[in-house]
């Protein structure tokens, strides 16, 4: 039994119940090989319990955990030793203590041992999930005006952006014959390594061309695919971990079941024996990566906006709205699976199935608003690409319009309720929205000019002219004028 008020952390863990699942190597033996960027909830989650299932019999590959900006994660879990309680909700719900995390670090105030560690021989990979945003990528690859690499670019060694912050580290290394890392990003970004790598080179060259001629030679930037749905940590969580722990933890983690990471196989300096933890090695990323953004995140967010426009609160209370479940299960079926080319042996009617079931689950109470943060960045890599190729196939793009409609209409609602929107380009956005008239040409022609996310598709009479109807068919956005353009848009769906 843990002493009433008493921590998680190595001294309480052999205390735990016996039903919680814990380390079974000797974390003291392990030693730091990964430095993580980005050590928000999905990483702990996910990556880091892939890890905890090797270290065992890898013990050189245990993270560092570095956050950019806050010092939240760092002040919770550095108390612990790094430990923190994964809960999985499936049927039954089950409570494991993960110790993959060594080291926890927040770059803004401790900058030269994050540094220390990119240069250290001993770390020979780093990762990053640092969200859409987190690659400061304009419609060209780097966004050279945004003030984190204005910044970076005028004092490289010290660097607070994540594409700085790797490249720092590389140079660093190649400064001292220490052999580079492979950096492997695993955010939710079509060819997530090949956009890193290309924002990597395009800043390496305006610090050293000869740095950059290094990193392009030298350097892996693998892709990758990571899917497991994982709810934003709330106090009823930490209340129930709590009682089950006996002792408190200051920020577990919760996810369903189901996880999947998907790796290009390419590391320059090793890498841990990742299949051994249920880590598919790939050739085919492209397959993959564009299956779960397309099929997966592209409804998740078609969900969050139109599901927010009908007051709804859970992705599985919008899987029980009764129209607009079958509106996206359509847009799935109907408009976006055939835009997929999906890799060989996927059965892309079973990937759809499975994916509904999971947004069905009851147990998981995933917050619509959580997904509809950044949608400025999301849209893009989730709906404008399935959109560009539905038009440049002559297929119909009406239904694809509308919950890009419907993320124009959340803005402009949230504007015309006072709530700030949580999204890197959300100054742009408000004041558009503030201007919005109601009239479907002139606001979507406005929304339409901010580049940085309609670029590729503004130009194209065939969108803009379905874009300002979808606008249109939601009417005053209430929810049952929400509920009637969903209706409308599936008459003669099935096709
Ligand atoms: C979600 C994703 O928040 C969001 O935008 O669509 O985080 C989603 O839950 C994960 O990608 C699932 O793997």
């Amino acid at each position: 039994m843990t002493v009433p008020g008493a921590r998680l952390c190595n001294t309480t863990l052999d205390a735990l119940p016996p039903a919680i699942v814990r380390p079974t190597y000797d974390r003291a033996g392990t030693r730091i090989g990964i430095v993580h960027l980005g050590a928000g909830a999905f990483h702990r989650a996910h990556q880091a319990v892939y890890i905890d299932d090797l270290l065992a019999e890898a013990p050189d590959w245990a993270i560092s955990a570095v956050s950019l900006r806050s010092s939240d994660v760092r002040d919770a879990l550095r108390p612990q030793d790094g430990l923190y309680t994964l809960v999985r909700i499936g049927e039954q719900e089950t409570l494991r203590v993960i110790g993959a995390i060594g080291e926890l670090l927040c770059a803004r105030d401790e900058r030269d041992a994050v540094l220390a560690r990119l240069a250290s021989a001993q770390v020979r990979l780093v990762t990053l999930t640092v969200t859409e945003k987190g690659y400061c990528l304009g419609a060209d690859g780097l966004d050279f005006d945004h003030p984190d690499i204005v910044h970076d670019l005028a004092a490289p060694d010290a660097p607070a952006s994540a594409i700085g912050l790797v490249v720092a580290g590389l140079r660093q290394r190649r400064a001292r014959g220490v052999a580079p890392y492979t950096v492997l990003s695993c955010d939710n970004l079509a060819d997530n390594g090949g956009r890193l790598r290309r924002a990597a080179l395009q800043y390496a060259q305006r610090i050293d061309p000869e740095l950059a001629r290094w990193i392009e030679s030298e350097v892996a930037f693998p892709r990758s695919m990571v899917d497991s749905i994982t709810p934003a940590t709330d106090d009823a969580l930490r209340e129930r971990v709590a009682a089950q722990l006996g002792c408190t933890d200051a920020w577990p983690v919760q996810r369903e079941p189901y996880t999947q990471w998907v790796v290009e196989d390419r590391f320059c300096n090793g890498r841990p024996p990742l299949e051994r933890a249920g880590v598919t090695l790939s050739d085919d990323i492209a397959g993959h990566d564009r299956a779960k953004l397309r099929l997966l995140n592209a409804p998740h967010s078609a969900l969050a906006y139109l599901g927010a426009l009908m007051h709804l609160a859970t992705v599985a209370d919008a899987m029980r709205q009764p129209t607009l479940a079958p509106f996206v299960e359509t847009l799935m079926r109907v408009d976006i699976a055939p835009t997929v080319a999906v890799p060989a042996g996927f059965d892309a009617d079973a990937y759809i199935d499975a994916i509904l079931a999971r947004f069905r689950n009851p147990a998981i109470r995933h917050l619509l608003a959580q997904i509809a943060w950044d949608g400025s960045q999301k849209i893009p890599v989730r709906l404008l690409g399935t959109i560009a190729d539905a038009l440049a196939a002559a297929r119909p793009i009406e239904r694809l319009c509308l919950p890009v409609a419907g993320w124009l209409r959340y803005v402009v609602r949230q504007a015309q309720v006072g709530v700030a929107l949580v999204d890197p380009l959300a100054a742009v956005l408000t004041s558009t929205a503030a201007a919005a008239s109601g009239h479907a040409h002139r606001d979507i022609d406005a929304f339409l000019a901010i580049d940085a996310v309609f670029a590729p598709l503004s130009g194209d009479a065939r969108f803009v002219e379905a874009l300002a109807a979808a606008y249109a068919a939601l009417g005053n956005a209430s929810p049952a004028a929400v509920a009637g353009a969903l209706e409308r848009a599936m008459q003669g769906a099935g096709r």
